[in-house]
Formats: C-alpha cells, structure tokens, sequence
C-alpha cells in the first residue's frame, strides 16, 4: 500500500453500507455500581478485593464512578453521533437488569437501557446490544460461574429478559464479547475477575461459554423480529518462533487455545484437542446431545484485533507454549499496554475467520489503540492514533477488497475508560475523559474520524 493510497483512505471507499460505529461496554463505562437496584458483578468484588500483597487491579482503581455513563448517556451519545459515526455497540450489564443473575428483574436497570437505546435512535445510531461484557452477577459467581452448567439455562433467560424488552427497537446482537479474554483471563490465569487458577474450572467455562452462543443465539432469534445474531472473538495471529517441527507445534497449540477452541465448535468442527495437550480434559464436560446444541450458524461474526503474538516452545509437554508478546522493537511501534502495533495482523485475522467460509458477513467489532495521550489545554495531539486507524482501515480495506464480506468497523472505544487490571493509564477513547471532572475533550483522532465519515 503506498502513502498516496494509504493516506488517501476516504469512507466511502469502503462502500455506502458500511457499518462505522463506536464500541464500549458497560462496567469500563457505566459507573453507578450499586445504583438504583443494581447487584453487585465479579468486577465490583474484584476491584474491591485486595490479593496481597498487590491490589488486583494496578493501582487499586476501580469502575465504581469510571465514566459516569449511566448518568451521562444523553450527551455521550450525541457526541457518538457528532463524530460522524452511525452505529453505537455498547453492552448490557447482566447484574443490573437480574440483580441476582436469575429471578426478579430490576425494572430501573432495563428502563436505563431502554433509554439509552431511544437515545442511539433519536440520534440517528443504529444500536448495536452485546450482551455479555464480562461483569457477571456475583451472586451467579457464588454458585460457580461458567463453570457451573447450569449457566446455561441463567444465560438463556437473561437474554430472554433483555430480548423481550429491547428486541422491537434492537436488530443487531452480540453474544459475548471476547471468550478467551473471559474465560482463559478469569479462570485460567486470575488476571481478571473472578480470579480463579484452575484448568478444569477453566475447561468447563469454555464448553459451557459455547453452549451460551448457541443457546442465547436461538432466544434471541424467537424473540427478535428480524433479529441479526453474531457473537465475537478477539482474533491474535499466532507466529512461529522458528521452522523447526517443535516451533510449529508451539504454533499450532497456542493458535488452538488462543482462536480456534472458541470458535470451531460452534462450527460444528468440535475442540481441537489434538493440538493443544492442555484443552484435551474438556472432553469431560461434554454431554450427549452438546455436539449438536452448540452449533450455531451466526449471522456475522465480530472479529477483535488488536496484535500478533507469538509462540516460543516451553520444554512444559501440557502447554507446549505460552503467548508471548511480540516485541520486535526495531520494526514496530508499542502501545501503552505494550503490545506492538501491527497493522497487517488484523488482515491476517480477518482472512482467518474468512477462511472458515461460514460467516456470511465480518464486522470489525473493536480496533484501536492506547498511547500516552495528554490534555494540553482543550487539545489531545493523539497522531499515533491517528497513524494507528489510518494503517488498520487500509488492510481492512485490502481485506475488503480482496473479497471478504466486510461489512463494518467499530472503534475501541468511544472514551476513554477502565481497562481492567491495567486501571485507568491506558487511554484507548477518540475523546479523553478528564476522571476529576467528567469532563470529555474529542482528541485530535477523533476529529480526524469526523473528517474522515465525511468523505
Ligand atoms: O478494553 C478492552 C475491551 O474490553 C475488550 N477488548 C480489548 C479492549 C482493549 O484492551
């Protein structure tokens, strides 16, 4: 791609049905954590909790207050719309509409994102529901979490609940947001809430994660009227650390753990044990009629890019590898997170989830990038991001060019929000939230996206 084409980059290239829209979720966003009959979700217990000798999150914050959106919704909407852009993701707080994961439902809790969607509608946005975002009602988590079966059932009449009440103004649905990051961050590794180290906890949350997709697919299809179903997955190229035989086992095991265990089985390709020694107890999970229950033919699918990894071999015969960061300094450019900026991994994910030939339309769900970003009077001089977006939309415009069914692109994130166990450091929003006041300040990306959907 040269810099005339690259820099050239105009919306309208990529067609007048494109989707261009925002992204962001409820506990990174929302606040009001224990507001107007809100329970209490494993990110609330996570945050609050201490795990000596270091908090869990860095720094100790937490998305007690984080943007205020629950009270601030109007304007963060508009300012959506203000930008340019024409569809707003955003996802439901499980805990805030079933306060205790089943049972009764808090009325204030759907009314708010019932508002929130009226609000997407009279600006002109079209809203676009994930419906599960990570924060878990706690009181689900009290009786196991994913890991306990029976949160198929819970997950079924959670999104019946929100189905009925949302699904005469909301056509475009998400199941989850990011399996692995869920699934491996909470219960393999404890990055994240609720915490837990446990393979087998671990192992049973994916089978019963991808039970979910099947089975909140199908309630929101009875229940939406021309309801358009997807889900999505955060997709990370995983490159060889060599040739050797050895180097592409270690590929091939982390591809299985990091992609491929999310979402082949709902393809009906079941788990791919085979490649990855660590997945193989799965197997006891897996009752009679699943292989049947968890296919699922969505109608797109989100695809989530943010970096390649790669995958040295570890002389551990279970794991064969573990992700690495790939830091070739001298080629790539590092975020806030650390993570290299490598635009040509996200073709690369998209040609991935292509390859499957089984999802009719590739939505990019999230993209984006967290660089130092400072308030220099009313300005954010954020060219990195800037950079970041131009050199991602011109491979997803190669993409798209090369035949893949391509059909929109959200940025991560509208604000600037809470990043989980990293805190409120990194910034990844096209407008900067000022957390002392609440003030938000569109950051020169930002204006940049509004030039850009103009043309
Ligand atoms: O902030 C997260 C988001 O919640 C899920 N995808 C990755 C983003 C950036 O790390």
């Amino acid at each position: 791609m040269t810099d005339m084409e690259l820099y050239g980059l105009r919306a309208s290239d990529f067609g007048a049905g494109f989707t261009w829209g925002v992204a962001t979720a409820s506990y990174q966003i929302e606040g009001a954590w224990n507001v107007d009959g809100k329970g209490p979700s494993i990110w609330d217990t996570f945050t609050h909790r201490r795990r000596w000798p270091l908090p869990t999150v860095r720094s100790g914050e937490n998305g007690d207050v984080a943007c205020d959106f629950y009270h601030r919704y109007r304007d963060d909407v508009t300012l959506s719309w203000s930008l340019g852009f024409g569809a707003k993701r955003f996802s439901i707080s499980w805990p805030r509409v079933l306060p205790m994961g089943v049972g009764r439902v808090n009325a204030a809790g759907l009314d708010f994102y019932s508002r929130v969607v009226d609000a997407c509608l009279e600006n002109g946005l079209d809203p676009w529901i994930t419906l599960y975002h990570w924060d878990l009602p706690q009181a689900l988590q009290d009786r196991g979490g994913w890991a306990n079966r029976d949160i198929v059932g819970w997950f079924s009449d959670y999104a019946r609940v929100v189905a009925e009440r949302l699904g005469d103004r909301v056509k475009r649905w998400m199941v989850f947001n990011e399996p692995l990051s869920f699934c491996a961050g909470g219960y393999l590794i404890g990055a994240g809430a609720p915490g837990i180290f446990s393979r087998q906890k671990f192992l049973a949350s994916v089978h019963h994660v991808n039970l979910c997709q099947a089975a909140a697919a199908k309630v929101l299809r009875d229940k939406v009227a021309n309801a358009v179903v997807g889900t999505t997955h955060v997709t990370a190229p995983v490159k060889a650390t060599g040739d050797s035989a050895r180097h592409l086992r270690a590929q091939r095991s982390l591809d299985a753990l990091l992609n491929r265990v999310y979402i082949e089985p709902n393809l009906g390709l079941g788990y791919p044990t085979n490649d990855c020694g660590l997945l193989r107890p799965i197997e006891r999970y897996i009752l009679s009629d699943d292989e049947r229950a968890i296919q699922v033919d969505f109608d797109f699918i989100g695809a989530q890019y943010y970096t390649r990894v790669s995958a040295p071999p570890l002389p551990i015969p279970l794991v064969g590898t573990l992700p690495r960061r790939d830091q070739d300094f001298r080629r790539y450019e590092i975020n806030v997170l650390g993570n290299t900026t490598q635009p040509e991994g996200i073709y690369e994910a998209l040609e991935r989830l292509h390859s499957y030939k089984r999802f009719p339309s590739i939505v990019v769900t999230e993209n984006g990038t967290s660089v130092p970003d400072d308030l220099e009077g009313d300005r954010v001089y954020d060219v990195r991001r800037i950079d970041y977006y131009r050199r991602h939309l011109a491979q997803v415009l190669r993409a798209k060019g090369d035949g893949m069914p391509i059909d929109g692109y959200f940025c991560w994130s509208l604000l600037d929000n809470f990043e989980w166990a990293e805190g409120y450091v990194p910034r990844f929003g096209l407008v900067y939230v000022d957390y002392a006041t609440q003030k938000r300040v569109v950051k020169d990306s930002g204006y940049w996206f509004k030039q850009f959907l103009s043309v």
